[in-house]
């Protein structure tokens, strides 16, 4: 019989997420040491049958059509919220409410006021939480959180931030309903801001610190589109694009840009971050690499190098294969499933945690509240 503890999830929700998670659930034994198991005890979904194929395709002991069958259950440790933005804090309360720890899915909440109610539930509970801002679990981005902290950048002068998709460029693309609800703002809470930005958001603060100040623009550039739900030729009220510039804490300056509107790019997270005594770029689309420039190195062979973040020595790398072999973005969410559960073991926070979360849905918020004001908003 095993020595480990069993840790039971609930998964309330199967789309493109579900996968990401239970995919991490699944492997995060083989490959890390840790006290507690997961255990894949229940799937929901509103539909019975698709619910039923997941939980056979993934390994769910049982299905559940309601959510607050799941929050309810006695046989369920932790709640992983995977569904659309405006169910999570519905969720996230009941769950906290029944002493249940919790994994939300990004961003925390349709905005910062709903957020903070979040925090306060699982505050009160007492119970572990923690948001999948999933990126920055990437070897090479947690690798350039080190060298960050060792001083190896200097002083910090320029944060640059772009997350490039072109997925919504047609016309005849509907909103709403499952793969599309991002398009619906009653469901999303925002476009690119709190889809894609967050992420950016999320890993500038936890590299760099916090941001005072905002100026955004917006645009949408498709203006009405089919809903799915009513069948109606709707206004979309999300933001397509968005652009911003920030004053972070420690006086760098911020450049950030998302929009799913730059054709022949898919997923291109890229940042690139220029201190007194060195600089680091990274890109999604290369994940396992981190480029880097160290002004002193000698000039005769000063350039940019671009490290392969693959041998032991490397953040989580030692978990994995050989040096040299690489590993990807579904690796970016066993590592936060690894890193929760040895958190819970410790009694320790895995951040970001709710708390966390919110500072980045601030930002959001005030970023949304500048396009709109066309004005300089701190962050509150
Ligand atoms: C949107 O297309 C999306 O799937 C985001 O919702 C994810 O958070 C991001 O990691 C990839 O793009």
């Amino acid at each position: 019989m095993s020595s480990k503890k069993d840790l039971n999830v609930g998964l309330v929700g199967y789309g493109f997420m579900g996968r990401t998670h239970s995919n991490a659930w699944r492997k995060v034994g083989n490959f890390f040491d840790l006290e507690y198991a997961p255990r894949l005890k229940a799937v929901c979904g509103r539909d019975r049958n698709n619910t039923e194929a997941f939980a056979a395709q993934w390994g769910y002991e049982s299905i559940e059509t309601d959510w607050k069958a799941i929050v309810n259950r006695d046989d369920i440790d932790a709640v992983d919220i995977c569904t659309p933005n405006n169910t999570h804090a519905e969720i996230a309360l009941a769950a906290a409410a029944a002493g249940k720890m919790i994994l939300c899915e990004k961003p925390l909440s349709m905005n910062a006021e709903e957020g903070k109610t979040m925090v306060e539930a699982v505050e009160k509970a007492g119970v572990a939480n923690t948001v999948w801002y999933n990126y920055r679990r990437t070897p090479a981005v947690t690798l350039a959180k080190q060298l960050i902290d060792e001083g190896r950048l200097g002083k910090i002068f320029h944060y640059r931030a772009n997350f490039l998709q072109d997925w919504t460029i047609s016309s005849d693309l509907p909103q709403g309903g499952a793969g599309l609800w991002r398009l619906d703002v009653k469901a999303a809470g925002s476009g690119v801001t709190g889809d894609l930005l967050a992420h950016c958001i999320d890993t500038a603060i936890w590299l760099n610190g916090g941001i005072g100040e905002v100026t955004a623009m917006t645009e949408t550039f498709i203006k009405q589109r089919m809903h799915n739900l009513t069948g109606k030729v709707e206004e979309v009220g999300i933001d397509d694009a968005c652009s911003f510039l920030c004053r972070f804490g420690n006086g760098s300056l911020g450049l950030f840009e998302s929009t799913r509107y730059a054709r022949g790019h898919k997923a291109l997270y890229t940042f690139e971050i220029n201190g007194e005594k060195a600089s680091i770029k990274w890109d999604l689309h290369d994940l396992h690499r981190l480029e880097y420039f160290d002004h002193g190195d000698d000039s005769r062979v000063r350039g940019w190098r671009s490290v392969h973040v693959t041998d032991g020595d490397m953040p989580y790398m030692d978990k994995w294969w050989v040096p040299g072999l690489q590993i990807g973005y579904e690796h970016t969410f066993v590592h936060q499933v690894a890193d929760f559960l040895e958190g819970i073991a410790k009694g320790e926070p895995t951040k970001p945690d709710f708390k966390e979360a919110l500072i980045s849905q601030k930002v959001c918020d005030a970023v949304l509240q500048s396009a709109q004001s066309r004005q300089w908003v701190a962050v509150d």
